[in-house]
């Protein structure tokens, strides 16, 4: 069995050093210094170029480095190869964190305080009286929010493609019932994988039918963003401010508006990061499974992109 490791921007030597330490058995080499592309058959991908798949004739699992499969083409796959991504619950945890502690920033006007501590102004405001969150997406990591969510006293509804029945939670799915869904939402937090239905998702129409006063977190991925949009959204009073993680363009280049926006605050991806040793787990137990030729774990619908 011939592993290839394609996961682009990073350095992969721990990656490496642990799978060869789980799989001795197995060949495990990193593009682009791999001379055996023809008999590879498993590829760990995240931002694979496209160029890469034509190349491997002997191909049968691409896995994910990531909870998203976005960064692997899957239309350019055949048909018969499996993909599959990482599901984790420290994964789903951080995330959770990581958006309910954003929701309590502007509730708490967090950021109000900061910019008036830098001007020296002492204007105590009593905290915004919000607490309904409307979460796009109800899969791993936005039923694992919409639990923190509920937990901390929020009023918690959420948007997926086919019907979810979660304690606590008012469930709406489908194109039908977006408009009811978002209707009377204070903070919409967007856990989307990025497919072509989702891509703009977040534009002027939905920002013109949230409460002026609502706030978007967004830690999906960039591009479901239409960044114009957002910017007239916060300047014309469409919205009271964005938590953003994920940009279209990574690292974020330095002439962007979003950098100095007073209404916006920046994270760099790290919502919720991939853990190395969750991951090679992961990775080892589907090399193995491919192998043995037993079902593998976390396979995505490649007829639905995620
Ligand atoms: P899942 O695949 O588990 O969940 C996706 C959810 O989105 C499902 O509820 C699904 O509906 C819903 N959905 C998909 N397409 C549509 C649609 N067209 N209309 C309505 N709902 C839709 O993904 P995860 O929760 O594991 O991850 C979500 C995304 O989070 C990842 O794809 C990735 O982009 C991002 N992410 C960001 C990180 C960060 O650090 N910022 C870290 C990890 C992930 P249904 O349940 O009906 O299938
Ligand atoms: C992921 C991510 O998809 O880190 O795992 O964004």
């Amino acid at each position: 069995m011939s592993v290839l490791i394609c996961v682009t921007g990073r350095d992969n030597t721990k990656l490496m050093h642990k799978l060869r330490l789980s799989l001795p058995e197995v060949m495990i080499s990193e593009w682009p210094h791999c001379t055996n592309l023809s008999e590879i058959e498993f590829v760990i991908a995240w931002n694979a170029p496209q160029a890469l798949w034509a190349q491997l004739p002997n191909l049968k699992v691409v896995q994910s480095y990531g909870a998203g499969v976005d960064g692997i083409e899957l239309d350019h796959l055949l048909p018969h190869v499996v993909v599959t991504r990482i599901v984790d619950t420290g994964l789903a945890d951080d995330m959770a964190e990581y958006v309910l502690t954003h929701a309590l920033a502007h509730k708490l006007r967090l950021r109000e305080y900061n910019l008036k501590q830098h001007l020296c102004e002492w204007k105590p405001r009593r905290v915004k009286p919000y607490n309904h969150v409307g979460i796009l997406g109800l899969g791993e990591l936005g039923q694992a929010a919409a639990k923190r969510f509920l937990n901390n006293g929020f009023i918690v509804s959420g948007w997926s493609r086919t019907k979810k029945s979660i304690e606590g939670v008012t469930s709406y799915h489908g194109e039908a019932a977006f408009n009811q869904f978002l209707e009377s939402l204070d903070y919409i937090v967007c856990l989307l994988p990025l497919t072509v239905q989702t891509s703009g998702i977040l534009n002027r129409t939905l920002f013109e039918q949230v409460p002026a006063h609502c706030v978007l977190i967004n830690v999906a991925r960039g591009q479901h963003l239409i960044d114009e949009d957002l910017i007239w959204a916060l300047d014309n009073n469409k919205l009271a401010g964005a938590t953003l993680d994920v940009f279209s363009e990574e690292p974020l280049p330095s002439e962007h508006p979003f950098w100095h926006h007073p209404l916006i605050t920046m994270t760099p991806h790290c919502a919720a990061i991939t853990d190395l040793t969750s991951v090679c787990e992961q990775i080892t137990i589907n090399i193995n499974a491919s192998n043995e030729q037993r079902p593998l774990q976390n396979i995505i619908d490649r007829s639905a992109g995620y």
